[in-house]
């Protein structure tokens, strides 16, 4: 059976190969091709030929500009629409029947009045474009922990980035069998009328809806041909369906990144990492241990997502639902780092990066000095001194994890890897320490809660103001987030070994407005001091936050970092902590009818707690010299 079939009026028997079975697929493929009116129906297999033959028709309708085939092999450049260039999170909707289900922090819509509104738009939404029929699996061919999706898209852009990070194709169809998929129904939004010439980024500047209906467990995205509005594998299914899987079948699907850390003595450890969108989770996922750190080796199993279910010896277990990266390229450098720009180097598409005149990519921080011209990401020349940034600050490489030096023997491993400690962070200017564990699971799960970032004039609040975003998850929990911590506590009810909880800030700035940490390789000391705590063998003082490091506790060698900025570092201020303490206030009263009781409990434990005076606090002598209260 051929897998491509041209349509103006297709017959079932020619719009559905012979290979599928799957009943749910076939009516739904054929309803779409009837509601859409493709002219092209296509079933991709997978197959490099198919990546191939697709990239080469996106270079001759001016959608991809292949690299230069000696500096970037099978590499291409894609140029968006200006105003398609990021999520769309005001135009993105949980449509549960019911609006409590969605919760204060999602918007939310009528599912019927919703679907009947996206039927309009989606009829006749395909005319003179290729139907792509994408089957899927988001996690390795065949495990437990994996799910199969559908997507169905009028994009070839999708089509090969859904190749690179996901496992695509023929095979996922096969592992289908009759069994469930999540439909994920994608169109631009641009149908071409007779005749009409297309152009190099179709999309609807107009109308964006990206809608997911949870109890159906579907997907329907209109408008964006970009990134997590249009490859709807990743958040829309890996985070906002799947969050919702996880809650009916107690499990977790998170915003996680997860690495493995191996001593010299060889000893194995799994984290994985919640921290909000743009805060180099990429970087910290194939950290590059610094000077003093001889023998250990950190390996990278997931940049971005992470399912967790809990496993027979009561442990949690973790896999990467995806199979690429789809990272910032902005900020990507050599030395922040390189195991990322070794990953791109081949068979990477890259979007909305700059141009080199000898046909490369470049984008801001690649190099310490820019190159004297470049074509941007608008294709408009490019000079240092032109006031304009070269590449779009979300610009995007999308590249195979099997790529990456840092990959880890167990990334592919349908069993998942066991998770020792999980990690929260925010980008905090000021009061949260560098890193703290906290006492318990139920304690952890409200410090994940209440993690934040302050506001930046670039995120369009009010500087300075704290935007809680609970476990990272506020852009990406299909459901009610007061449902959602109430389901991380029943997690840690039934499991019997959970992984210990810890809060990291590599983010504070001192008086002068500078960052007091240096970042990058150098939070391998804090992460090596999470991995002995998790193992038992690191000393930790007891805060009112949680437990500490000393100065002491940490590996110091190949660094000057001195005592006095560490403890300045990890000052828990009283009169700050007791304001941020007030300041969660005002997501919990957003959440109040839904909010765990055990959160009320914590707030008012850690609030007499921070009532005593520093001093009674127990904590070395030597943090109070610069750490006085
Ligand atoms: O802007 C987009 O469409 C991509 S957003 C994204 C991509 C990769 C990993 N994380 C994110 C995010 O927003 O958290
Ligand atoms: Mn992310």
């Amino acid at each position: 059976m051929k897998q491509t079939v041209t349509s103006s009026q297709v017959e079932t028997k020619d719009l559905i190969p012979s290979f599928v079975k799957n009943e749910a697929l076939i009516s739904w493929v054929t309803s779409v091709h009837e509601l859409c009116q493709p002219d092209r129906v296509h079933w991709c297999d997978g197959s490099d030929e198919e990546y191939k033959r697709l990239c080469q028709e996106m270079v001759a309708a001016g959608t991809l500009i292949p690299l230069n085939q000696q500096k970037r092999p099978n590499s291409f450049l894609a140029r968006s629409d200006a105003t398609d260039v990021a999520r769309v999170e005001d135009r993105t909707f949980i449509c549960s029947q019911r609006k409590q289900d969605a919760g204060p922090t999602n918007n939310w819509a009528n599912p019927v009045e919703m679907k009947a509104n996206l039927k309009e738009l989606f009829k006749g939404s395909m005319r003179g474009r290729t139907m792509y029929v994408i089957p899927f699996s988001m996690g390795p061919l065949g495990s437990p922990y994996s799910h199969i999706g559908v997507e169905i898209s009028d994009s070839p852009y999708v089509v090969v980035n859904m190749k690179i990070m996901t496992r695509m194709g023929r095979k996922a169809l096969d592992v289908l069998a009759n069994g469930f998929f999540v439909p994920c129904l994608h169109s631009v939004g641009a149908p071409l009328e007779r005749g009409q010439k297309d152009v190099a980024w179709p999309c609807n500047p107009e109308k964006k809806y990206i809608v997911h209906f949870p109890e159906e467990r579907s997907i329907w995205s209109y408008g964006s041909g970009y990134g997590g509005n249009a490859l709807l594998g990743k958040k829309c299914f890996a985070l906002r369906i799947a969050s919702v899987l996880g809650r009916d079948q107690d499990w977790l699907a998170e915003h996680m990144l997860i690495l493995g850390a191996e001593s010299p003595t060889g000893e194995k450890t799994y984290v994985a990492a919640a921290f909000p969108s743009a805060c180099g989770k990429t970087n910290f996922a194939m950290i590059v241990p610094p000077k003093g750190f001889d023998g250990w080796k950190i390996t990278t199993v997931g940049d971005d997502i992470a399912w967790i279910k809990p496993g027979a010896d009561g442990k949690l277990y973790a896999i990467n639902p995806e199979a690429g990266y789809f990272g910032v390229a902005p900020g990507t450098s050599p030395e922040s780092n390189p195991n990322a720009i070794a990953t791109v180097a081949s068979n990477t598409i890259f979007t909305n990066v700059a141009l080199t005149p000898d046909g490369d990519v470049w984008w801001e921080d690649l190099t310490h000095e820019a190159p004297a011209q470049l074509i941007d990401w608008q294709g408009k020349p490019w000079t240092p001194d032109c006031g304009r940034k070269a590449s779009h600050p979300n610009a995007r490489f999308t590249a195979p994890a099997s790529q990456c030096p840092s990959v880890d023997a167990n990334w592919d491993n349908p069993k998942g890897v066991p998770i020792s400690a999980l990690i929260f962070g925010g980008r905090r200017a000021s009061t949260v320490p560098l890193v703290y564990q906290s006492f318990n699971w139920n304690f952890g799960v409200y410090l994940a809660a209440t993690i934040g970032s302050e506001m930046t004039a670039a995120a369009g609040g009010t500087i300075g103001q704290v935007r809680r975003d609970p476990m990272a998850m506020l852009p990406f929990c299909g459901y009610n987030m007061g449902d959602y911590f109430n389901h991380w506590l029943q997690m840690g009810r039934s499991i019997a070994n959970p992984p210990r909880i810890f809060s990291v800030n590599w983010f504070r700035k001192d008086e002068n407005g500078k960052y007091m940490w240096p970042g990058f390789g150098e939070n391998m000391r804090v992460l090596k001091w999470i991995i002995d705590r998790v193992h038992g063998r690191a000393f930790a003082e007891e805060s009112p936050l949680g437990w500490m490091p000393r100065y002491q506790d940490l590996e110091w060698k190949g660094s000057d970092f001195k005592k006095e900025s560490f403890y300045k570092l990890m000052k828990v201020d009283r009169e700050q902590w007791k304001a941020e303490v007030l300041s969660q206030e005002e997501l919990f009263e957003k959440l109040y009818d839904k909010l765990p009781k055990e959160f009320f409990l914590m707030r008012e434990l850690l609030l007499s707690g921070l009532w005593r005076s520093p001093k009674n606090w127990g904590l070395a002598e030597e943090r109070y010299l610069e750490n006085s209260n």
